[in-house]
């Protein structure tokens, strides 16, 4: 590729004023100037807020040369570039993944130092995370924004800029209350506004007919309100690399500040009204993690960022001049999940309407482009909308889709002549009860690519949720195995364990984590045994001082951390868990806990705030933890803790800090799972079932190194089809009668007896989720972990192992897997000739 020389002021080039060997000298130097310039303040009345800003700042100064010149090499050369749709970006915290992957994370120790800081890590603190998804799609969507950049691929995330993201938790009388997240309040130093670039966009109103000067027929859409959006872009730096990609998240805008002619005739409120619903858009993010609601606030933000970023992407081939026809050639959209899965319309709205293509090539370049990965079997996530909802909103698209099903289904008649079953059941549009529009099958007939997120998902895609499609289209339907990116989640989270490795194998794992595998030959290496385990205690020395100060409760860094930190989720099964901990105390109570390792059990999650059963499970896991740690005789043996607000931030320290991961939901329910990778990365066991990537982690880190239990997603579909009875399971097992029995007396709610019914009853009754179904083989697999951490250096190797094989879950291996099979890209290495030594 071509050198891009940033000296001269030629159109092109930029003269870089970053004197960019990037020493402690350096970012001072940034910070003073920051601290007095941007933020009013002198070093001397400087607060720890302050100082974060003024770093981040600094920092934010040295990623514009190569985010500049990230943008020059693509506008300098055509080069496909990745468009990310997703509605989640659950990025983190941004400070020191920028401090990580520039490589000056000591100078930056240096430099706070000059202000009288004790340590980096003090002002690291400050930072607030914009909470801008919900849980394992949006932090995938993060992951792999980073991976992009550390494999020097061009891309860009586009998603929503909600001003508040997923509300704050916290826990008061052991229920949940949700808290406003303000994410904005004070700045946020890492965005760039671009309001030159901003797009409009349509609602609601009325399509029609028209002849051109030319004399075709056209048609086009009227829509009756209109929002601006206002990009935002957040710098995505790569590892090592110069390649800096973008985050560009749309703001929504009122089209004028509001309506002069309301105003001046005395509606003050009506004039200023428009301009809040307009603003509304992109004002919340819905905190539900998998279940769909169908309101037609969350159509409009769909409809909203994806039809900014399509104009956004149309207008970057007109301003270099590339014709539009050639948009498939020089981008590929991946769709994360149906949610921003009205693009496939939208690119057809924009190439007919706007740019005049007949249908085939519209819809060739709309195929050619678009790829689509489904996250999720449950059928409470599939989005449906209500074709009068849609209708209101977006007739012009509503009609596009008329016109897709009709040639869709026509193929489908071919292929099946005289099967009406087929049909209905392969319509975009529902018309079972109430019509609805089925955003999964608009995605899966306008993408050239259908992935699941695991193997078994994407198996059980093909043979379970769209059978017929994968019998039409079999090439269609592909794999890509989730991954995590081992900066955050390895190098910046877990410093400790990143150093031993990098003393041990060199520290291109970080880059090149296929490289792990060689610890195996540590696996009976007594020292270096003590040496991991030495590191993982650092982590439980530092999440036990969090604990302390966060709940109260002191835990004994010596004991077991077991953790189970996701979503709540019935599915998750965090009820099954909580069930567990009481057969344990029970034991620990009769005196007939023999040989049962002590341990800290650590939950930690949200639940959405309509999701009454999950808030419940977080009152019972409350209920427990009260009883157990209020209980002399658990001294020593058993504690139980819940950590509020789990978050990408807390998630850093508690990968670090864990010995056994709970990967425990019903088998065929997890598509994935990305949490279960960070554990085996940070060498922690799993006791999990065989669903979602479990399999796959298994199979890699030996089964001898995992503890299986439950039964596999076929046994359940059997189970189910005969009719499951989860009282013949009760029955069977004392130790279970025991725990329902202590529950329903009110043991766990202060003597209130009712508390915890809506929860028993669902349990006992029909049991959904097979709790009861996997409880006994759950609590033999326990006993195993119980039993294996009586022998220390024997946990050691195989929690050894576990961070040895991991290397296929890095996101690395994901992406690169994105590139060569559905999106076909290449890395575009960005080079930089001057003023960067
Ligand atoms: C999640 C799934 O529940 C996880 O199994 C999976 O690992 C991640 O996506 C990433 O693929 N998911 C989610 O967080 N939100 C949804 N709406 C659907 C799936």
């Amino acid at each position: 590729s071509q050198p891009i020389d940033l000296r001269l002021p030629t159109p092109g080039c930029y003269a870089d004023p970053i004197k960019a060997g990037i020493d402690a000298d350096a970012v001072f130097d940034g910070m003073t100037e920051h601290l007095f310039f941007t933020l009013g303040k002198l070093a001397t009345s400087a607060s720890l807020r302050d100082l974060y800003m003024a770093l981040s700042y600094a920092v934010r100064d040295r990623l514009m040369t190569r985010y500049l010149a990230s943008q020059e090499a693509i506008r300098a050369k055509p080069h496909k570039t990745v468009a990310y749709f997703s509605a989640e970006f659950l990025i983190g915290p941004q400070l020191n993944n920028n401090l990580l992957n520039l490589g000056i994370q000591e100078e930056a120790e240096e430099a706070v130092k000059r202000f009288g800081i004790e340590s980096l890590n003090d002002i690291l603190e400050v930072e607030e995370e914009p909470g801008l998804g919900n849980g394992g799609l949006g932090r995938l969507a993060a992951c792999y924004m980073e991976s992009l950049a550390s494999l020097q691929v061009p891309a860009i995330g586009y998603g929503i800029r909600y001003e508040f993201g997923i509300f704050n938790q916290i826990i008061r009388d052991g229920w949940q209350i949700e808290v406003t997240d303000k994410w904005l309040k004070g700045g946020w130093p890492w965005e760039l506004p671009q309001p030159d670039e901003s797009c409009f966009v349509g609602f609601g109103g009325r399509t029609e007919n028209y002849i051109d000067d030319q004399g075709n027929y056209r048609s086009r859409w009227i829509p009756s309100e209109h929002a601006i959006g206002v990009p935002h872009d957040i710098p995505i730096l790569g590892y090592r690399v110069n390649n800096c990609d973008r985050l560009r998240l749309w703001r929504a805008d009122a089209t004028e500040s509001f309506d002069f002619y309301a105003f001046n005739i005395g509606d003050y409120y009506g004039a200023v009204e428009e301009k809040v619903a307009s603003e509304t858009i992109s004002k919340v993010l819905y905190p539900n993690d998998g279940t769909d609601e169908g309101r037609r606030l969350r159509l409009k933000q769909q409809h909203f960022f994806v039809s900014c970023s399509l104009q956004d992407m149309i207008r970057s081939l007109e301003t270099r001049n590339i014709p539009v026809e050639q948009f498939s050639e020089n981008w590929t959209v991946q769709l994360n999940d149906t949610h921003p899965a009205i693009a496939v319309a939208e690119l057809m709205r924009l190439l007919i309407d706007n740019h005049h293509f007949e249908w085939d090539q519209a819809w060739d370049i709309t195929n050619r482009s678009v790829a689509y990965t489904n996250h999720t079997l449950l059928p409470e996530a599939l989005e449906k909308w209500d074709l009068n909802l849609f209708k209101s909103l977006l007739p012009r698209h509503l009609e596009l889709i008329y016109e897709i099903n009709k040639r869709f289904l026509q193929q489908v008649r071919l292929r099946y002549p005289g099967n009406d079953l087929i049909l209905r059941k392969l319509s975009i549009i529902d018309e079972e009860g109430s019509k609805a529009v089925r955003m999964a099958h608009l995605a899966t007939i306008g993408a050239h690519n259908v992935n699941g997120v695991a193997a078994l998902h994407s198996d059980l895609i093909k043979r379970q949720l769209m059978p017929e499609f994968a019998d039409l289209w079999p090439e269609k339907f592909t794999n890509v195995t989730n991954g995590v990116t081992p900066r955050r989640w390895v190098a910046l989270s877990n410093p400790e364990l990143a150093s031993l490795l990098d003393q041990e194998i060199g520290s291109n794992w970080i880059t090149n984590m296929d490289l792990l595998t060689q610890l195996e030959e540590k696996e009976n290496d007594s020292n270096f045994l003590d040496v991991f385990g030495a590191t993982k205690l650092l982590g439980k020395r530092k999440l036990a001082g969090y604990i302390h100060r966060q709940t109260g409760i002191l835990v004994d860094p010596s004991t077991l951390f077991d953790v189970q930190v996701k979503r709540i989720h019935q599915y998750k099964r965090q009820h099954l868990n909580a069930l567990q901990i009481i057969a344990q105390y029970l034991r620990i109570k009769n005196g007939t806990a023999h040989s049962i390792a002590p341990r800290t059990v650590i939950f930690g999650g949200k639940a959405a705030p309509g999701y009454l059963m999950a808030k419940l499970m977080i009152r019972f896991i409350n209920g427990i933890a009260e009883v157990v740690n209020a209980d002399p005789d658990m001294d020593g043996k058993l504690r139980v803790v819940f950590l509020p607000d789990y978050n990408v931030k807390l998630g850093e320290q508690v990968y670090s800090a864990t010995d056994l991961s709970e990967q425990i939901s019903t088998a065929g329910k997890e598509a994935s799972g990305t949490g279960n990778m960070k554990f085996a990365m940070n060498g922690a066991l799993t006791i999990g079932t065989l669903d979602g990537a479990n399999v796959e982690i298994r199979d890699r880190v030996g089964k001898e190194n995992f503890f299986l239990f439950g039964k596999t997603e076929s046994e359940i579909m059997k189970l189910r089809k005969n009719g499951y009875d989860p009282k013949q399971y009760i029955e069977k097992s004392p130790e279970l009668s025991e725990a329902i029995r202590l529950i329903e007396l009110g043991h766990f709610s202060n003597g209130d007896n009712e508390l915890f019914r809506p929860l028993l009853n669902s349990l006992t009754g029909y049991d959904p989720f097979f709790v009861m179904a996997d409880f006994d083989d759950y609590l033999l697999a326990q006993d195993r972990v119980s039993k294996a951490w009586q022998n220390h250096k024997e946990w050691n190797r195989m929690a050894l192992l576990n961070t040895a094989r991991s290397g296929f879950f890095s996101s690395d291996r994901s992406i690169r897997e994105y590139c060569s099979s559905i999106w076909k890209v290449n890395p575009l290495e960005v080079e930089i000739t001057c003023n960067i030594n």
